[in-house]
């Protein structure tokens, strides 16, 4: 004996409702067509153990300046003495753009991460820092601090191997701070910051371990675009009901 009637066998059998795969088909080229992501800084610090960072091209961007540690295990590890590490992106954020900055963290080697003094990575615009994102130094928890942001945000978060995203739209100042681990900041800072810079740095005391290093640029996606294709649908609509 079978639990199915014919109707519930048919049922199980038949192909998912049609809008389940029209859908897909209708949004694919719209994500496409407002995709257009680049990206314009990576590093994963993937040369050998001992590898002088200064100097050292990363995988997209312009090489190393300032001070820093070598390679350590494939990662960026500033136990030690206070450093700041500089690179450029291969393009400056603009107009109608969001930046996307992430980096993985491991516990440094030297201790712990949310001691001591201030450890994190910042992004830079013509040579001033606008954006900090890590370990403030005045609480022992993942934040944020700097003009583009509004000033200093903290979490509640203080896992030091975790992965970090900041998102940063130019045209609007909005930004958002996340980590795997449960971090979770927003708000809307400055509007109009050129991106084109980051920075690794640790004051004494404060440590962190970056790995995966990397900063996107994509076309913000326009809701006016999308309005005016559908306005002048309507038109076309309304000429051919005249006709
Ligand atoms: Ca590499
Ligand atoms: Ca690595």
């Amino acid at each position: 004996m079978t639990p199915f009637s014919n109707q519930k066998r048919y049922n199980l059998m038949k192909p998912p409702h049609r809008m389940t795969r029209i859908l897909p088909a209708i949004l694919a080229p719209l994500c496409f067509s407002t995709g257009h992501a680049a990206t314009v800084f990576a590093d994963d610090f993937s040369e050998p153990d001992g590898t002088t960072i200064i100097g050292k091209a990363p995988d997209v961007g312009s090489a190393w300046t300032g001070t820093a540690p070598t390679i350590s295990a494939g990662t960026f590890d500033t136990t030690g003495a206070g450093r700041a590490a500089f690179a450029n992106f291969s393009v400056a954020l603009g107009a109608g753009q969001v930046l996307t900055l992430t980096y993985d963290t491991l516990l440094p080697a030297g201790g712990a991460f949310f001691t001591g003094g201030y450890a994190g990575v910042s992004l830079y615009a013509g040579g001033s820092e606008q954006v900090f994102t890590g370990d403030l130094g005045i609480d022992t928890f993942w934040g944020v601090d700097q003009p583009a942001v509004g000033g200093a945000h903290a979490s509640t978060d203080n896992t030091a191997a975790t992965t970090a995203t900041l998102t940063y739209f130019f045209d609007t100042g909005a930004w958002s701070f996340t980590t795997l681990s449960g971090a979770n900041l927003s708000g809307t800072g400055v509007s109009g910051v050129a991106f084109d810079q980051l920075r690794i740095a640790n004051g004494n005391g404060g440590d962190i371990r970056v790995d995966n290093l990397m900063v996107d640029i994509s076309a913000v996606p326009e809701p006016s675009a999308a309005l005016l294709l559908g306005l002048s649908a309507a038109g076309i609509g309304l000429r051919r009901r005249r006709a």
